[in-house]
């Protein structure tokens, strides 16, 4: 068995330094992206737009990236889970209570599987959601104002990595534990692992008029890794599958240990059966803590509230809410056809990939033909529900999308390659090389009943000569192919940030005309705004000053501010009095330590500075706003902490 594995490992290292070491000759290659008719695929004219958004994870940088397609071209960075110096997301008083947690401020995430929200197993466009596996937490985006519009802790959790995925009225977004821990959490013996730790399975309902998330429910499930998911859609909406590995529960040296079942399981959930149970009362409330972070566009501020308990499901207790589906060798990806029909488990140490039949595992449930259970969960026969594999296919299988012609595409990490196949006739149709290393791939639509038959695109997680050197340090490849016809075409090489996981990519015509470009000024009810310079003023409270300033081009009222004293705590309530769109301005003070404000048209901001030395000190607008944008600029002048100059503020006066 040992002897097996590390030959597996031994034939991975080797391909792998194969792949890279050729990847310099293909370069000009037919497949390469020099060809005209591939430039002119992606070329996207000056002035025009894309057609697709794509939402690609920013994985350690704690972010999402928005990125356009088929140009490749980056729009934005979302700060999510990380403080983000760029615009003062969790630095400034408005943002920090979204990077609250019961573990109390987190500046920093690793972010991984973005999705959008669906109506009927279509993609809405109205938010995408997205996971943070460290800190267990899950974000809603709002692609109204593409900002981080509320994150969720989710308690009893650990590596939250099947997460997180939207059922297809996005009824819930649903999350899942990597590693399993004890629950509630105690001082007890790690080698007490087996049978005492749980792997929590949550269920966060979503309110269908503002996207609210709450946890409805956290299954408690054996103390397996639960390693990705998504759910039914079409005939088998109301289940949702997850992949699971190291079911012989250890607790060290995972890499052999981990690898001793030749089959770990796939979990199938009927979240309808369990939603039943607890509409009757099911379940128990246990006490937790977790945070729950929510940003209002009005108040242009988040408040963060810590919850007290949560909802916990005993799944042996709701008949019919948990089956196991045998699945070889550590299954990683767990991927559902656009029918909702097949259900991909690719065994990371199989050649093999496996794939389920919904039906035929409906039919051995209800003729209750089992083959034993594991922690009173029935496991069906694994030749009663398999539908077919894909044999030989390639290395280190990964992640499977579809197309809207029968198609599935799978990554193969160790072989570095998409392998095309046919969903009932498994056989190969093509594939392609990646450069290096595929970790997930993305056709717009995945995810939903409607997958898209246009482009396809691979996010490796090895770069080595794809672009100019730049140092040790180098940003993810990826690589976008046409996939209209039989075969695949490589089409374009992109640099990602972070570490790409998954990507969600729709139409861009579902969101564009959505997009929001200014905040109406009446609207903000920030509780430190002002409507005009009229209002703008300084106050003293004890030691507390808080200066009320507004922007517009391009000046600060007010610009010269005295009677500051040293050991004095000072608010700069920013107001950005500007009403067109893409008129940003920026605050800095010198010495202040923490980051720049940037301030969107119509919003408040706030940041705070602790004057440490007496002098006159200078403030001035980050963002080349005008003309005249190197004139706005201001004074502060510091004075002695016993000093007796008053409190005073001016502009424009000499
Ligand atoms: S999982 S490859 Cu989060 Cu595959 Cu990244
Ligand atoms: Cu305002 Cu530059």
């Amino acid at each position: 068995m040992k002897i097996l594995k590390y030959g597996i490992g031994l034939v991975a290292a080797a391909s792998l330094m194969t792949s890279c070491g050729n990847a310099g000759k293909d370069k000009s290659g037919a497949d390469g992206a020099l060809n005209k008719n591939n430039a002119e695929k992606v070329y996207v004219a000056p002035g025009e737009h894309d057609d697709y958004y794509a939402f690609i994870s920013g994985g350690y940088s704690g972010n999402l990236l928005v990125y356009g397609l088929p140009s490749g071209r980056m729009f934005k960075e979302i700060p999510v889970f990380s403080q983000f110096p760029t615009n003062g997301y969790g630095y400034s008083e408005e943002t920090t209570p979204m990077l609250n947690t019961s573990f109390g401020f987190i500046p920093w995430g690793d972010s991984h599987h973005p999705d959008i929200s669906q109506t009927e197993g279509v993609l809405d466009g109205r938010w995408v959601f997205i996971n943070e596996n460290n800190t267990p937490r899950i974000a809603r985006i709002d692609l109204e104002t593409f900002e981080t519009a509320e994150i969720i802790e989710v308690p009893n959790s650990a590596g939250n990595h099947s997460s997180s995925f939207v059922t297809e009225n996005t009824e819930y977004v649903v999350a899942g534990t990597r590693f399993s821990v004890p629950v509630p959490q105690r001082d007890m013996s790690i080698k007490d692992y087996k049978g005492e730790f749980k792997g929590a399975l949550t269920f966060i309902g979503v309110d269908q008029e503002t996207g609210g998330m709450d946890i409805d429910f956290q299954l408690l499930m054996p103390g397996f890794n639960y390693d990705l998911s998504h759910p039914g859609r079409g005939k088998s909406h109301g289940w949702f599958f997850f992949t699971t590995y190291n079911t012989e529960e250890a607790n060290s040296l995972l890499e052999v240990n981990a690898s001793q079942n030749d089959k770990d399981f796939i979990a199938a959930v009927n979240w309808k059966v369990i939603e039943e149970y607890v509409k009757n009362g099911g379940g128990t409330m246990m006490p937790s803590e977790y945070a729950h972070n929510v940003y209002d566009h009005h108040t242009h501020t988040a408040t963060s509230t810590m919850k007290k308990e949560v909802r916990t499901i005993n799944p042996t207790e709701v008949p019919g809410a948990v089956y196991f589906l045998p699945t070889p060798k550590s299954p990683h990806g767990c991927d559902v056809s656009p029918d909702g029909e097949y259900i991909v488990g690719n065994g990371k140490l199989s050649t093999d990939l496996t794939v389920h039949s919904f039906t035929k595992m409906e039919e051995a449930i209800k003729n209750k033909k089992f083959d034993g259970e594991a922690y009173g969960i029935p496991i069906l026969n694994f030749d009663d529900i398999h539908a077919g594999s894909v044999e030989k296919a390639g290395l280190g299988p990964l992640h499977t999308e579809f197309d809207d012609k029968g198609n599935a595409y799978t990554t193969f990490f160790i072989s570095s390659e998409v392998v095309k196949w046919k969903l009932g006739t498994w056989e190969v149709v093509d594939r392609k090389p990646t450069y290096y290393s595929v970790g997930h791939l993305t056709i717009p639509g995945g995810n939903s009943r409607q997958p898209s038959g246009e482009y396809m695109f691979a996010m490796n997680k090895i770069t080595k000569d794809r672009y100019l050197p730049v140092g040790p340090e180098l940003e993810h490849s990826a690589q976008l192919y046409d996939i209209s016809g039989e075969k695949m075409e490589l089409i374009l090489d992109f640099p990602t940030h972070g570490e790409p996981h998954y990507a969600a990519a729709i139409k861009a015509d579902v969101i564009k005309d959505n997009s929001r470009q200014i905040y109406e000024l009446d609207e903000n009810t920030h509780k430190h705004a002002v409507k005009s310079e009229n209002e703008t003023r300084v106050e003293r409270n004890g030691n507390e000053v808080h200066i009320y300033m507004s922007t517009i081009r391009s000046h600060f009222s007010p610009d010269n501010i005295e009677g500051i004293k040293v050991g004095d705590k000072v608010y700069f309530h920013v107001t950005n009095l500007e009403q067109d769109f893409d008129v940003p301005h920026g605050f800095a003070m010198i010495g202040q330590k923490t980051s720049e404000l940037l301030i969107m048209p119509g919003q408040t901001r706030t940041s705070v500075w602790y004057p440490e030395k007496v002098g006159v000190w200078p403030f001035y607008c980050t963002d080349f706003c005008s003309a005249l944008h190197q004139e706005m600029q201001g004074y502060i002048r510091v004075s002695p902490a016993d000093s007796d100059i008053e409190l005073s503020w001016s502009l424009g006066e000499d």
